[in-house]
């Protein structure tokens, strides 16, 4: 599209929305503070550098075989650049424990330290992004029974104890070297495939390490821990430890941040109604935002109603400072790079829609009990003109705009990632 017709979408649209009382300016500002927390594992379908051979478990797949996955940091690394080039905004990335610099070293998952993660650090002050971590309880033999921190094993307890230790102190290092708080995130994948009967054990098994281990303090300053919950995962169908109530027992109980991943849920409940309860219980909130087909499928995050609801809960409980917004998806059976960007950007859009909304107007509606003109508002929202305003925020800050990035990804897949066998 040519700067002038995108500049008179631009106007055009920013006038409708004014008619409506919404300031357009604004909502670009809001959302241009958003910095989305970019899993670093998609780029390589959660394998890391621990262990090149290494098999992804825990209960999570990534299905697929598309050719082009990053083999290296080198790899990795080009490959964030590539996406932070096609999208708008300042963002961090989000890595996990078996993504260290080990210098073709095998380093098991207890000894891991800050040292490990010096070149991402250094590397990401260069590019310009901030950091986050993720412990690594899975792809391990250590968790092949199903049960890390949980099990009744006291060795293989005191083994995850430590990596969730050495975890802390590398995301704290990370959190005081960029000037900006690391958020931590703790998913362990401890379930079972069948009727578990120790219920109540592994449960108590499992609090007993976190609370052992999240008994040192560090400054909030440089690091932010947070727990994930789930409901069921591959060969754990039946049980799984940090379930949503263990784990919302936990935060509440610890005042700590509590993640929800948009996978981790019944089929037909959704993250988003969560919000503005856990907003009053927790200090803040960590979100996986991810697609569900079914499952926990982790599919590539587009702009369904669900993720709109999700956005529209954020922004209508006036605390989205409070909601650090991530994703976590994995899909190998398409270009990765174009994975990346379609789901930022189709975050970006939804929470884009939602800062356009002219929740003040709906509030009176309600307030009024004048609940059709609330619906019928609500219908009409959703075919305003929002996207003349990405377009125009894309362009000013020099990225792609429209479909002018499919182009880019092609020619970086036809130069680079093809020839990666
Ligand atoms: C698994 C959790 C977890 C992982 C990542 C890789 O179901 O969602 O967050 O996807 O840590
Ligand atoms: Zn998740």
């Amino acid at each position: 599209m040519k700067e002038e017709q995108l500049k008179k979408a631009y106007e055009d649209a920013k006038a409708q929305y004014a008619s409506l009382g919404v300031d357009v300016d604004k909502a670009v500002e809001k959302l241009n503070n958003l910095s989305i927390s970019i899993h670093c594992w998609q780029a390589d379908d959660v394998l890391g550098f621990e262990n090149p051979d290494g098999e992804l478990t825990g209960g999570i797949k990534a299905t697929g075989n598309f050719p082009g996955k990053a083999r290296n940091i080198e790899e990795i690394r080009k490959d964030y650049e590539k996406v932070l080039s096609l999208i708008p905004g300042i963002h961090r990335i989000s890595l996990h424990a078996i993504y260290g610099d080990f210098g073709g070293e095998f380093v098991d998952r207890d000894q891991i330290e800050p040292k490990h993660f010096q070149s991402w650090i250094d590397w990401a002050k260069k590019v310009g992004v901030k950091l986050d971590f993720n412990s690594t309880f899975f792809s391990h033999e250590k968790s092949s029974s199903g049960y890390t921190l949980s099990n009744f094993d006291p060795e293989i307890r005191k083994f995850w104890k430590a990596h969730l230790r050495q975890c802390r102190k590398i995301a704290a290092e990370i959190g005081r070297q960029q000037g900006s708080p690391c958020v931590h995130n703790i998913w362990l994948p401890d379930g079972e495939k069948d009727k578990t009967v120790s219920r109540f054990a592994h449960r108590q098994l499992m609090k007993e390490g976190l609370d052992e281990v999240l008994s040192e303090k560090f400054s909030s300053e440089y690091l932010k821990d947070c727990v994930e919950c789930k409901l069921f995962g591959i060969g754990s169908e039946s049980y799984v430890v940090g379930s949503h109530e263990f784990y919302m027992g936990y935060a509440v109980k610890n005042n700590m941040m509590l993640t929800l991943d948009a996978g981790h849920v019944h089929p037909t409940e959704s993250i988003a109604d969560k919000i503005s309860s856990m907003l009053l219980f927790v200090p803040e909130l960590n979100l996986h935002v991810s697609r569900p087909e079914r499952w926990d499928s982790d599919h590539v995050v587009t702009m369904t109603d669900e993720l709109m609801a999700l956005t529209q809960e954020i922004v209508r409980s006036g605390h989205a400072d409070r909601v650090n917004v991530g994703l976590d998806y994995f899909d190998a059976s398409i270009n990765r790079i174009g994975a990346y960007v379609v789901g930022i950007r189709s975050t970006q859009r939804a929470m884009l829609q939602a800062l356009l909304e002219p929740t003040e107007k709906l509030r009176e509606f309600e307030m009024q009990d004048k609940n059709f003109q609330r619906m019928a508002y609500l219908e009409e929202l959703k075919s305003m003109p929002w996207n003349a305003i990405y377009n125009y925020y894309c362009q000013q800050q020099g990225v792609p705009v429209g479909d002018a990035y499919i182009k880019v990804i092609e020619e970086y897949e036809e130069q680079v990632t093809s020839k990666r066998v």
